[in-house]
């Protein structure tokens, strides 16, 4: 099935049913399916076709629903660029994609190096949107079209694009419905970012596959979200754990008010500390459903919705998704012993973008390798244990230190650096940069200011004589000195 026909339930089959809230104004199904019309013709109009990459470099707005769906009708490959990236992350992603287009508001456009894609002002498009005739033209109908590339960023330092079909997203949503229960009853409150999965493939899909009532935010404002829950009294929320920890901060006669509209807390993205689960439970009266999906594969692992929610566990395989727990010869290990996942479904990606080696590199014997370690139990339940990389993930935004090594080290002055994760308290984690050289650490933190994305600055930046190593010279980051925040 294409995303259209899946989508179609709710936006024909539910035209007359209230479908969204955005700032303040309230939308039906039908009035989403005749905005997505018209900026399906408005792209045809300016030379979108079949196959052409979309870059859209915007936060969560009306516009960013209407794009994606105008992109899935006219077989268009949207390619989502995280709002909080700057002028290095943009330029690998306009190189890599080669968009036809990239679409941004006119105050974002001085974070774009010098493009060799021609940028369309969201301010246009939504003046000239009005005009466009409300014709539905559906172009794609092989589920196996590419739907959308998602950068994801690669151990190797530069992001691979994550080729996600049609078939990817519909088989994902339909999945998350039937084992979350959704039903067209449910008030979805949605504030997590629409340029990652989670927000886009199981945030919007789940709301357009569902036909419930959708409010989505701009982004989580910690210090509003208690109102908005208290006001849209939503059934389903989705968070990334520092949403979750920030809420433990709320008062307790809050909380209880907005536990008792909840029927469903999901958690993703980053692991879920057992203390928040657990202070979560007592405080809000309802116990955190953790899940754990990636780009490539979107969601595989999760806890059921009825029975056991176990707290720093992921739970149980999806259906349709195999999960094998192998040693690194890729044979399984016994349950209870540590292995690296491996995963085959019908949710798995159709490969890296125009990079065929490293799409090769990511498969065994058939097998997506996800460089999770795990455990499984014996009653089937799956523990992550770490990565086989030394990801970082801050407040649900996936960092890889190699990254940030690479471009401090072509500053002036520095001769060898080190990023390495520091734990955090609210974030999870966050990067901390060690530096060998003479070099002024306030540029340093500029130069990361002006070239990357606010979540991968580090947080500190520590001299040191030298970098711990093997005797083979490979660093050693558990030895470097602990950082401590000054307050
Ligand atoms: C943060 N900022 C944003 C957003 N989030 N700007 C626009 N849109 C956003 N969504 C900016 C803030 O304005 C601020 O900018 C800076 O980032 C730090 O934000 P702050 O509020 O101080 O941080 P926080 O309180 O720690 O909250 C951050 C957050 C955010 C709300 C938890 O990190 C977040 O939305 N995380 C979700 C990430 C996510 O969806 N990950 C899914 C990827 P300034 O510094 O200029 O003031 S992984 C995925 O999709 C997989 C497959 C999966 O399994 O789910």
């Amino acid at each position: 099935m294409t995303l259209p026909s899946l989508f179609d339930l709710s936006l024909i089959g539910r035209r007359d049913t209230p479908a969204l809230e955005w700032n303040g104004a309230r939308f039906t199904f039908g009035d989403i399916d005749a905005r997505a019309s018209r900026m399906a013709n408005l792209l045809a109009a300016r030379g979108l076709e079949k196959g052409d990459r979309l870059c859209v470099y915007l936060a969560n707005c009306l516009e960013y629903i209407d794009l994606f769906l105008a992109a899935t009708r006219l077989g268009v490959i949207f390619v989502p660029v995280n709002v909080l990236y700057r002028d290095r992350e943009i330029r690998h992603i306009l190189h890599d994609a080669e968009p036809k287009a990239l679409i941004t508001t006119a105050a974002q456009t001085e974070f774009i190096p010098d493009p060799p894609t021609p940028i369309w002002l969201l301010e246009d498009l939504r003046a000239e949107l009005p005009n466009q005739p409300t014709t539905r033209t559906i172009n794609v109908t092989d589920a196996d079209t590419p739907a959308a590339i998602v950068y994801t960023s690669g151990t190797t330092g530069t992001s691979k694009g994550a080729v996600l079909t049609h078939h990817n997203f519909v088989v994902n949503a339909v999945n998350l419905l039937t084992i979350w229960q959704f039903t067209p009853a449910d008030r979805l409150l949605l504030t997590l970012p629409l340029f990652h999965v989670h927000g886009l493939g199981n945030g919007i899909h789940c709301w357009l596959a569902s036909g419930c009532l959708l409010r989505l935010t701009e982004r989580f404002a910690h210090d509003q979200a208690a109102q908005w829950m208290r006001e849209f009294q939503p059934t389903v929320f989705f968070g990334v754990p520092t949403m979750y920890v920030r809420m433990l901060e709320w008062p307790a006669e809050t909380a209880a008010e907005v536990g008792r509209s909840m029927r469903l807390y999901v958690s993703g993205s980053a692991p879920l500390p057992a203390q928040t689960h657990e202070e979560f439970r007592a405080k809000f009266g309802h116990t955190i459903l953790e899940r754990y999906g990636m780009s490539e594969t979107l969601m595989n692992i999760t806890n059921p919705y009825i029975g056991e929610r176990r707290p720093g566990s992921v739970g149980l395989p999806m259906p349709g998704v195999s999960v094998k727990n192998a040693d690194p010869d890729g044979n399984p290990v016994p349950d209870g012993e540590v292995g690296e996942l491996y995963l085959k479904g019908p949710n798995l990606f159709a490969g890296y973008w125009r990079r065929a080696e490293a799409t090769e590199q990511a498969y065994r014997d058939g097998w997506f390798r996800t460089g999770d370690i795990a455990v499984r139990s014996p009653d089937g339940y799956y523990t992550l244990q770490g990565r086989r990389s030394d990801l970082i993930i801050s407040g649900g935004f996936n960092i890889y230190p190699r990254e940030i090594e690479e471009f401090l080290a072509e500053q002036p002055g520095v001769e060898e650096v080190a990023v390495a994760s520091s734990p955090d308290p609210r974030r999870g984690e966050v990067p901390v940069a060690y530096i060998v050289g003479a070099c002024d650490t306030a540029a340093l933190e500029e130069a990361c200011r002006a070239n990357l994305a606010s979540f991968k600055v580090p947080r500190a930046f520590l001299k040191i004589d030298k970098l711990p190593r093997t005797a083979l010279g490979k660093i050693q980051k558990h030895l470097l000195p602990k950082w401590e925040p000054a307050n």
